[in-house]
Protein backbone atom coordinates (compact mmCIF):
# COMPACT_ATOMS: atom_id res chain seq x y z
CA UNK A 1 0.00 0.00 0.00
CA UNK A 2 1.25 3.52 -0.90
CA UNK A 3 1.67 6.43 0.88
CA UNK A 4 2.41 7.26 4.46
CA UNK A 5 0.26 4.42 7.41
CA UNK A 6 -2.68 6.15 8.58
CA UNK A 7 -3.15 2.60 10.25
CA UNK A 8 -0.65 1.16 12.55
CA UNK A 9 -1.14 -2.94 13.45
CA UNK A 10 0.46 -4.17 16.00
CA UNK A 11 0.98 -7.57 17.96
CA UNK A 12 2.57 -9.13 20.32
CA UNK A 13 3.81 -12.04 18.49
CA UNK A 14 4.88 -13.36 15.48
CA UNK A 15 1.68 -16.44 16.06
CA UNK A 16 -0.32 -13.48 16.49
CA UNK A 17 0.20 -12.17 12.34
CA UNK A 18 -2.28 -15.02 11.54
CA UNK A 19 -5.25 -13.26 13.18
CA UNK A 20 -4.00 -9.70 12.67
CA UNK A 21 -3.51 -10.31 8.66
CA UNK A 22 -7.16 -10.20 8.14
CA UNK A 23 -6.64 -6.36 9.83
CA UNK A 24 -3.90 -6.33 6.97
CA UNK A 25 -6.61 -7.46 4.62
CA UNK A 26 -9.21 -5.42 4.70
CA UNK A 27 -7.04 -2.64 5.08
CA UNK A 28 -5.96 -3.02 1.76
CA UNK A 29 -9.10 -3.73 0.21
CA UNK A 30 -9.82 -0.49 1.50
CA UNK A 31 -7.09 1.08 0.22
CA UNK A 32 -6.06 2.84 3.40
CA UNK A 33 -2.36 2.54 4.48
CA UNK A 34 -1.21 0.68 7.17
CA UNK A 35 2.03 -0.72 8.79
CA UNK A 36 2.53 -4.05 10.33
CA UNK A 37 4.83 -4.36 13.66
CA UNK A 38 5.57 -7.07 16.31
CA UNK A 39 5.91 -4.81 19.42
CA UNK A 40 5.67 -6.95 22.76
CA UNK A 41 4.73 -5.81 26.14
CA UNK A 42 6.12 -8.40 28.26
CA UNK A 43 9.43 -9.54 25.73
CA UNK A 44 9.81 -6.06 24.10
CA UNK A 45 8.87 -3.02 26.41
CA UNK A 46 11.44 -0.63 25.27
CA UNK A 47 9.88 -1.12 21.47
CA UNK A 48 6.71 -1.20 23.13
CA UNK A 49 7.17 2.22 24.64
CA UNK A 50 8.90 4.03 21.95
CA UNK A 51 5.86 2.66 19.46
CA UNK A 52 3.53 4.15 21.40
CA UNK A 53 5.37 7.43 22.68
CA UNK A 54 6.09 8.19 18.72
CA UNK A 55 3.02 7.04 17.12
CA UNK A 56 1.02 10.01 16.49
CA UNK A 57 4.50 11.74 15.49
CA UNK A 58 5.26 8.86 12.96
CA UNK A 59 1.38 10.40 11.49
CA UNK A 60 -0.46 7.42 12.58
CA UNK A 61 -4.19 8.17 13.24
CA UNK A 62 -4.99 5.16 14.56
CA UNK A 63 -3.78 2.12 16.16
CA UNK A 64 -5.11 -1.45 16.31
CA UNK A 65 -3.27 -4.29 18.88
CA UNK A 66 -3.63 -7.28 18.89
CA UNK A 67 -2.60 -9.92 21.50
CA UNK A 68 -3.39 -13.42 23.30
CA UNK A 69 -2.91 -14.40 26.66
CA UNK A 70 -2.50 -12.06 29.42
CA UNK A 71 -2.56 -8.72 26.58
CA UNK A 72 -1.91 -6.02 28.19
CA UNK A 73 -0.56 -4.56 25.22
CA UNK A 74 -3.48 -2.47 23.77
CA UNK A 75 -4.18 -0.66 27.31
CA UNK A 76 -0.25 -0.37 27.40
CA UNK A 77 -0.44 1.84 24.31
CA UNK A 78 -3.47 3.46 25.18
CA UNK A 79 -1.69 4.69 28.09
CA UNK A 80 0.98 6.29 26.36
CA UNK A 81 -0.56 7.62 23.36
CA UNK A 82 -3.89 10.42 22.70
CA UNK A 83 -4.74 8.55 19.46
CA UNK A 84 -7.87 6.03 19.33
CA UNK A 85 -6.47 2.45 20.32
CA UNK A 86 -8.57 -0.67 19.37
CA UNK A 87 -7.61 -3.98 20.58
CA UNK A 88 -8.01 -7.72 19.18
CA UNK A 89 -7.97 -10.54 21.49
CA UNK A 90 -5.95 -13.43 19.77
CA UNK A 91 -7.61 -16.76 20.22
CA UNK A 92 -5.10 -18.25 22.91
CA UNK A 93 -4.71 -21.96 23.32
CA UNK A 94 -5.03 -22.11 26.79
CA UNK A 95 -8.15 -20.17 27.34
CA UNK A 96 -9.63 -19.94 23.47
CA UNK A 97 -9.47 -16.24 24.08
CA UNK A 98 -11.51 -15.13 27.22
CA UNK A 99 -8.40 -14.36 29.21
CA UNK A 100 -7.06 -12.05 25.81
CA UNK A 101 -10.78 -10.31 26.06
CA UNK A 102 -10.95 -9.56 29.79
CA UNK A 103 -7.52 -8.30 29.74
CA UNK A 104 -8.13 -6.13 26.93
CA UNK A 105 -11.82 -4.75 27.81
CA UNK A 106 -11.83 -4.12 31.30
CA UNK A 107 -9.78 -1.34 31.34
CA UNK A 108 -10.36 1.00 34.51
CA UNK A 109 -11.62 4.45 33.85
CA UNK A 110 -9.67 7.16 32.10
CA UNK A 111 -7.69 5.04 29.47
CA UNK A 112 -10.38 3.61 26.75
CA UNK A 113 -9.28 0.19 24.17
CA UNK A 114 -12.33 -0.36 21.61
CA UNK A 115 -12.29 -3.92 22.37
CA UNK A 116 -13.99 -6.09 19.36
CA UNK A 117 -14.16 -9.78 19.31
CA UNK A 118 -11.99 -12.76 19.62
CA UNK A 119 -9.61 -13.82 16.94
CA UNK A 120 -10.26 -12.79 12.99
CA UNK A 121 -13.62 -11.49 13.90
CA UNK A 122 -12.12 -9.28 15.33
CA UNK A 123 -9.53 -8.82 13.54
CA UNK A 124 -11.41 -7.92 10.54
CA UNK A 125 -13.61 -5.62 12.28
CA UNK A 126 -10.83 -3.59 13.61
CA UNK A 127 -10.10 -2.44 10.61
CA UNK A 128 -13.65 -1.53 9.53
CA UNK A 129 -13.76 0.28 12.47
CA UNK A 130 -10.20 2.40 12.06
CA UNK A 131 -11.93 2.94 8.28
CA UNK A 132 -15.06 4.46 9.83
CA UNK A 133 -13.09 6.34 12.29
CA UNK A 134 -10.82 7.64 9.30
CA UNK A 135 -13.55 8.29 6.88
CA UNK A 136 -15.35 10.50 9.40
CA UNK A 137 -13.37 12.97 8.10
CA UNK A 138 -12.36 11.74 4.64
CA UNK A 139 -14.91 11.42 2.47
CA UNK A 140 -12.73 8.83 0.09
CA UNK A 141 -12.55 6.65 2.93
CA UNK A 142 -16.14 6.59 3.72
CA UNK A 143 -17.24 5.99 0.25
CA UNK A 144 -14.88 3.17 0.02
CA UNK A 145 -16.18 1.75 3.00
CA UNK A 146 -20.06 1.95 2.45
CA UNK A 147 -18.86 0.19 -0.95
CA UNK A 148 -17.08 -2.18 0.90
CA UNK A 149 -20.21 -2.98 3.09
CA UNK A 150 -22.72 -2.94 0.42
CA UNK A 151 -20.82 -5.47 -1.47
CA UNK A 152 -21.17 -7.57 1.25
CA UNK A 153 -24.90 -6.97 1.35
CA UNK A 154 -25.10 -7.60 -2.06
CA UNK A 155 -23.39 -11.57 -1.39
CA UNK A 156 -26.13 -12.97 1.00
CA UNK A 157 -29.22 -14.91 -0.94
CA UNK A 158 -32.18 -14.34 -0.06
CA UNK A 159 -32.67 -18.18 0.00
CA UNK A 160 -30.49 -20.94 1.01
CA UNK A 161 -29.50 -23.17 -1.83
C1 LIG B 1 1.31 -12.73 23.60
O1 LIG B 1 1.45 -14.04 23.94
C2 LIG B 1 1.13 -12.67 22.13
O2 LIG B 1 0.27 -11.63 21.79
C3 LIG B 1 0.59 -14.01 21.75
O3 LIG B 1 -0.79 -13.98 21.46
C4 LIG B 1 0.83 -14.86 22.98
C5 LIG B 1 1.68 -16.08 22.69
O4 LIG B 1 2.88 -15.66 22.09
P1 LIG B 1 3.92 -16.72 21.55
O5 LIG B 1 4.35 -17.55 22.72
O6 LIG B 1 3.21 -17.55 20.51
O7 LIG B 1 5.05 -15.92 20.96
O8 LIG B 1 2.43 -11.98 23.94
Amino acid sequence: MSGAATVAIVMGSQSDWPTMKCTADVLEELGIAHEARIVSAHRTPDRMYDFAKGAADEGFKVVIAGAGGAAHLPGMIAAMTPLPVLGVPVQSKALSGMDSLLSIAQMPAGIPVGTLAIGEAGATNAALLAAAILGAHDPAVMERLVAWRAARTAKVAERPE
